[in-house]
């Protein structure tokens, strides 16, 4: 169909980029980083209007760095790891507490960053799920686990409620839009230790940095 799916969009982005990690690196693209998070907005926003508000904020944090990377400044955005050292070392960064950078390239994908290790828990439970386990169960307890961690009270309230609406495992593999259960499964079983990586290098990469706290 003419919809991309967050398999066909996103995931093939993190194999094209593994590609490139062995020739330069374990480098992560800024651009593919990116488009992996617009194709998996549009899942989200295929999800339904419960889940607007989980994709606006995503979408506008997307946005944030796609604006870095078209500015004067877009070559020293290309990957995670230039990012961060052209932001440290030209002091871009609010550190400690919010300040005049609140729209900082490193604190901005951090809050990407978090929300990546949601994604990889419930696509994982998603993989090794059996018919009628339910998708709410497994979003909920994959947020539960990660990203509810960094989140207020209002807001996990909030996201409690969103995952009620996901359809039913069934209807959530269709959604993806791959293929068949089996093919979906198959996907998954490539792709999740592709995010896993991703998040891995991301997560040393700001723990060296002393980023992972970023307000
Ligand atoms: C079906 C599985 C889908 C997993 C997709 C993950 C999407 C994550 C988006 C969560 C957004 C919740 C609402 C926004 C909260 C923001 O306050 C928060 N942003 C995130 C991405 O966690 C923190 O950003 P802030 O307020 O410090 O700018």
């Amino acid at each position: 169909g003419l919809l991309y799916s967050f398999a066909s969009f996103s995931l093939q982005r993190f194999l094209v980029e593994k590609k490139t990690q062995q020739h330069y690196g374990r480098e992560i693209y800024m651009e593919h980083y990116v488009a992996g998070w617009k194709g998996l907005i549009k899942l989200l926003n295929s999800l339904g209007s419960v889940f607007g508000f989980i994709s606006k904020d995503a979408a506008s944090k997307t946005q944030i760095l796609m604006n870095f990377l078209d500015s004067k400044n877009g070559s020293e955005y290309a990957t995670v790891q230039s990012m961060v050292k052209f932001e440290l070392d030209n002091e871009l960064v609010d550190v400690n507490k919010k300040g005049i950078y609140p729209e900082s390239g490193c604190r901005t994908l951090l809050r990407l960053h978090r929300a990546l290790r949601w994604l990889e828990l419930f696509l994982d439970r998603l993989r090794t799920s059996k018919e009628d386990d339910k998708t709410s169960v497994m979003c909920r307890e994959a947020y539960n686990e990660s990203l509810a961690h960094h989140h207020p009270f209002m807001i996990r309230k909030a996201a409690g409620l969103a995952f009620y609406s996901l359809p039913g495992r069934p209807g959530f593999l269709e959604v993806m839009n791959v293929g068949s259960p089996e093919q979906v499964v198959a996907m998954l079983g490539e792709a999740v230790p592709l995010i896993s990586e991703v998040y891995t290098i991301t997560e040393e990469l700001y723990q060296k940095h002393n980023l992972l706290d970023l307000p």
